[in-house]
């Protein structure tokens, strides 16, 4: 990570990046949709590229001197049509919201209903939540999942009967199985909806044949690059075969959704960065890594079990974990184990569980992942120690419970904090850790 022109320019900042290093490198990542992107990755980002306005598509630009632009971008295009077997790639969207509102574009008008699943069993925001544009825009229902995790067909049915959705969401962002795409392209095409295919978090487990393709199943896959994926943050939507049959100016609306219908000119810089991270996810090593993500987050579940902790669906079938911590600090204590975690040095973050007995705010889980471990090198083996060591983070605040009267709950947080932030056991597992990353480097980190 060279960095002397910001330290002879702004040593604020210098010190700010530097702190920022650290803590990557001594540090567990443990948020599943968080990743370390290469070198050449970071090169693109921190390119010339950054200096171009190029708004339009390959040659048809409303500015000039985009001739290596257009090759650029259509290199990504390429690069991400062979990766996941598409005829139709868009890579210009920021990140992964604009991405998914395009496809609210490209395929409703405002108003036109559409089915997600409920942020709070796991769904995202864009998938029709009420604060979200998708939600205030569009008329959304969420389906649910039941207490082993797994998606309620049988409610997304009926749902679909009953509303006639143009559009239906599958994927999520606290998910522990394979996303079930011929149950929801059934159902889709038993309504005649568009089935939308959000594979952000799992972008990497499919390039890496870790898990099955959407590509036979969805009109449209939409997705993040920087989380298994690991490219740089970015967005991308795709329209697939299946998706052109459907209508075939599927792959026009979903461009003009991004541009002029949403934003300006694409991050070009980011496009660059997008290519070469696709390039790198069609590699034999990469396949590698997606396989050894899905065999380290299931070592990691074995540990924690062995280790007392609950897990939602008792295991997963990708890259996440679910914890269920109600059994040790009753509803609503997700912020505990956050807490705990991170004063032990691995960052996780708390999260709804299936049948939320707390709250979005006060959710009783946490959730956490291995991609990011997996990128430092680290196998089954080491998942057996990060499990021991989540384990023990976890049960020193067993003590603590969330106050059943809301106006208590902040000032408990704040004492909670205070008092635990000198506990001992965590203060070793974080020396602990901070001696065992050692040995697995951060990829553009001394
Ligand atoms: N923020 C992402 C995640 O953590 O899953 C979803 O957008």
């Amino acid at each position: 990570m060279n960095l002397s022109h910001i330290q002879s320019e702004d040593l604020d900042l210098y010190a700010l990046i530097k702190k920022e290093a650290e803590r990557q490198k001594e540090g567990l990542e443990l948020i599943p949709s968080e990743n370390y992107t290469s070198p050449a990755v970071m090169e693109s980002m921190g390119s010339i590229l950054t200096n171009k306005y190029s708004e339009g598509y390959a040659k048809k630009r409303y500015y000039g001197g985009n001739e290596f632009i257009d090759n650029i971008e259509l290199l990504a295009i390429e690069r991400a049509k062979n990766l996941f077997g598409v005829p139709h790639a868009n890579v210009q969207p920021y990140s992964g919201s604009p991405a998914n509102l395009a496809i609210y574009m490209a395929t409703c008008q405002p108003g036109d209903v559409v089915l997600g699943l409920n942020l709070t069993d796991g769904g995202h925001l864009t998938h029709g939540w009420k604060v979200s544009a998708t939600g205030i825009f569009y008329k959304t229902y969420g389906y649910h999942s039941k207490p082993d995790g797994r998606v309620d067909f049988d409610e997304v049915r009926k749902l679909a009967k009953e509303h006639k959705p143009k559009l239906i969401w599958c994927g999520a962002t606290a998910y522990m199985y394979e996303i079930e795409y011929e149950q929801f392209a059934e159902i889709a095409d038993s309504v005649g909806a568009f089935l939308a295919a959000d594979i952000a978090h799992v972008a990497g487990l499919i390039a890496a044949g870790a898990h099955k393709s959407p590509a036979n199943f969805a009109h449209i896959i939409t997705t993040t690059t920087h989380k298994t994926l690991r490219g740089p943050r970015g967005g991308m939507i795709m329209a697939t075969h299946k998706g052109l049959e459907k209508d075939p100016e599927l792959g026009d609306k979903m461009d003009k959704a991004v541009f002029p219908g949403l934003q300006g000119g694409p991050h070009d810089h980011q496009t660059g960065a997008i290519a070469i991270a696709l390039k790198e996810a069609a590699t034999e090593e990469f396949k590698k890594y997606g396989h050894q993500i899905v065999k380290n987050a299931k070592a990691l579940a074995e540990s924690l079990k062995n280790n007392g902790i609950k897990l939602v669906g008792n295991g997963t079938e990708n890259h996440l974990l679910l914890l269920d911590l109600v059994p040790v600090y009753g509803p609503g204590g997700g912020a505990f184990g956050s807490e705990v975690l991170e004063l032990a040095g691995m960052t996780a973050n708390k999260n709804t569980i299936p049948g939320e007995p707390g709250s979005p705010f006060y959710p009783s889980g946490v959730r956490m992942g291995t991609p990011a471990l997996t990128t430092r090198g680290m196998k089954e083996k080491e998942m057996e120690k990060v499990g021991k060591w989540i384990a023990s983070a976890i049960m020193e605040a067993k003590d603590y419970q969330l106050p059943g009267v809301k106006e208590d709950r902040s000032p408990y947080l704040s004492k909670f904090k205070k008092e635990i932030k000198g506990n001992e056991t965590l203060k070793k597992i974080r020396e602990e850790i901070k001696q065992f990353t050692k040995d697995f480097p951060v990829p553009g980190i001394e």
